[in-house]
């Protein structure tokens, strides 16, 4: 039986950080066995839920409905009786107890911190963090970085946007506290993208944290003034937000152009700034940090957790939250999990192909469901085209057409005619369907600096029912 610290929630010492050369920040946690592992979740889960059903009135309803109380919490069949927590309902409760909802389970004189979303979807959601909420989420970002290889004599780059992205606070906190050199530069303002150029070329950072579309579209930026991105000297690069560092030709991509690794992390802003799933340097999937947010992956219409080896959505758990804990967050999306250990010897299941994106922003087309990560890694895997694509799905009579819009490399000397025949021919092996390709100039498409979005689904404007799924 695995000890855990008689608090809880537990208490970290801040001025712990292990010798550069040791392998795992918390090798207590993270060279245990599965089994010694689950118990330990286990052990965790009942103190957060008991936390929860005495401090959030919003849970406490939601459980009375199914007759539950935290004393029948034996297992983990147990937990999954408990109803799931959707982003709508969250949404629909800090619009009727504004701001933050019922579930602030700590006094407004105790919130450390406030944080939101940038509201893109729906209303913005709110976050109140605990003093001791912001000091455990910085140590676990900075176990789930030390895992990937980040050490306190890195300098970070931080080229994500700050005021409503949860991510790039999450970051910050983590680098702070691994004791490595943060540079908290940011995204997303006018004429930033150039002087990110101006300022790694001059700072020479040995890490980038952002979103994948960003550090391609600033590679694309520095090359343009006539720097080579592999000059900045960066060795780690990683990522949230979106796929793209789990997508193998995206990955392969900013490893080439950059000469660093390519590192995937992140799960949702309801749930960090907790680092949740990340990979380590070992690079085989993220790790599902399964002691600091327990995620279980679940079938999208059965809604049973699936087995390893099965696709399904991710479903969270906080196991260390005080001021608006989630329990069973319904993410949206979809990936696929496994048990088998990785090289690294950590106990955590992985993602081996990375979160494929939000079953959103699924198009299904003739029957058959695209996500445009799919499409990502064939576009990215031909030499010629460059970086940036789109998705565009129409009607023709009864017939669903998609059609791939992507760019010739502006570098690149091959035929655009041969470069959209191999796309054709790739995307109709992967994809199964016959799909319609746009060569068009580079630098036509949008870039973005924050998350793309790929897909013009042009049946929403023809007033035809896409056929499509939702989440939860
Ligand atoms: C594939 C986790 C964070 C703060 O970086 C973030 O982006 O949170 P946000 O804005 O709530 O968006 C969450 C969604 O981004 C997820 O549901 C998923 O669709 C997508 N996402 C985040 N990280 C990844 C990702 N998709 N791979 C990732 N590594």
């Amino acid at each position: 039986m695995v000890r855990l610290p008689e608090q809880w929630p537990p208490v970290y010492d801040r001025t712990y950080v292990p010798g550069p050369e040791e392998r795992y920040w918390n090798p207590t946690v993270e060279t245990m066995t599965q089994e010694q592992l689950q118990d330990l979740v286990l052990q965790k889960l009942k103190r957060q839920i008991r936390y929860v059903y005495d401090h959030s009135e919003f849970y406490r309803k939601k459980w009375a409905a199914v007759g539950f109380e935290p004393g029948d919490l034996k297992d983990f069949e147990d937990f999954e009786r408990l109803p799931f927590t959707t982003k709508q309902e969250l949404r629909e409760d800090q619009m009727e107890h504004p701001p933050y909802g019922s579930n602030l389970c700590i006094s407004h004189e105790e919130i450390f911190h406030i944080h939101g979303t940038s509201g893109t979807t729906g209303k913005p959601t709110v976050f109140a963090l605990s003093r001791g909420d912001w000091e455990r989420m910085a140590e676990a970002h900075a176990r789930v970085m030390w895992a990937f290889g980040l050490r306190p004599s890195d300098k970070v780059f931080i080229g994500s946007v700050f005021s409503l992205y949860v991510g790039s606070w999450g970051a910050l906190a983590g680098v702070e506290r691994l004791g490595a050199a943060a540079f908290p530069f940011g995204a997303g303002q006018p004429g930033q993208t150039e002087k990110a150029v101006r300022w790694m070329w001059e700072v020479k950072p040995s890490a980038f944290y952002g979103t994948p579309s960003y550090a391609l579209y600033l590679a694309e930026k520095a090359k343009e003034l006539g720097i080579d991105p592999r000059e900045f000297g960066i060795r780690i690069l990683f990522f949230s937000g979106e796929p793209g560092a789990g997508v193998p030709a995206t990955r392969r991509r900013i490893e080439s152009t950059y000469g660093g690794i390519c590192v995937d992390t992140g799960s949702m802003a309801e749930m960090t700034p907790w680092m949740a799933n990340g990979e380590c340097q070992h690079r085989q999937g993220m790790h599902v940090w399964q002691d600091i947010v327990y995620t279980e992956v679940v079938h999208p219409e059965t809604k049973q957790r699936v087995p390893y080896g099965r696709e399904g959505v991710p479903v969270y758990t906080h196991l260390e939250r005080q001021a608006q804990p989630m329990v069973r967050l319904w993410s949206g999306d979809l990936t696929l999990w496994t048990n088998e250990l990785c090289p690294c010897g950590r106990p955590y299941p992985r993602f081996p192909k990375g979160i494929y994106g939000r079953v959103d922003d699924m198009v299904v087309v003739r029957g058959v469901n695209v996500y445009p990560s799919a499409v990502e890694d064939v576009v990215r895997s031909i030499p010629g085209l460059g970086d940036e694509f789109r998705l565009v799905v129409s009607r023709e009579g009864i017939m669903d057409e998609l059609a791939v819009q992507v760019e010739m490399n502006t570098t690149a000397h091959e035929d655009p005619a041969i470069a959209a025949d191999s796309l054709r021919q790739k995307l109709k092996s992967v994809l199964g369907l016959s799909v319609h390709v746009e060569v068009l100039p580079g630098g036509t498409l949008e870039r973005t600096e924050f998350k793309a979005r790929r897909v013009v689904d042009k049946r929403r404007m023809q007033g035809a029912a896409p056929e499509g799924s939702s989440g939860a």
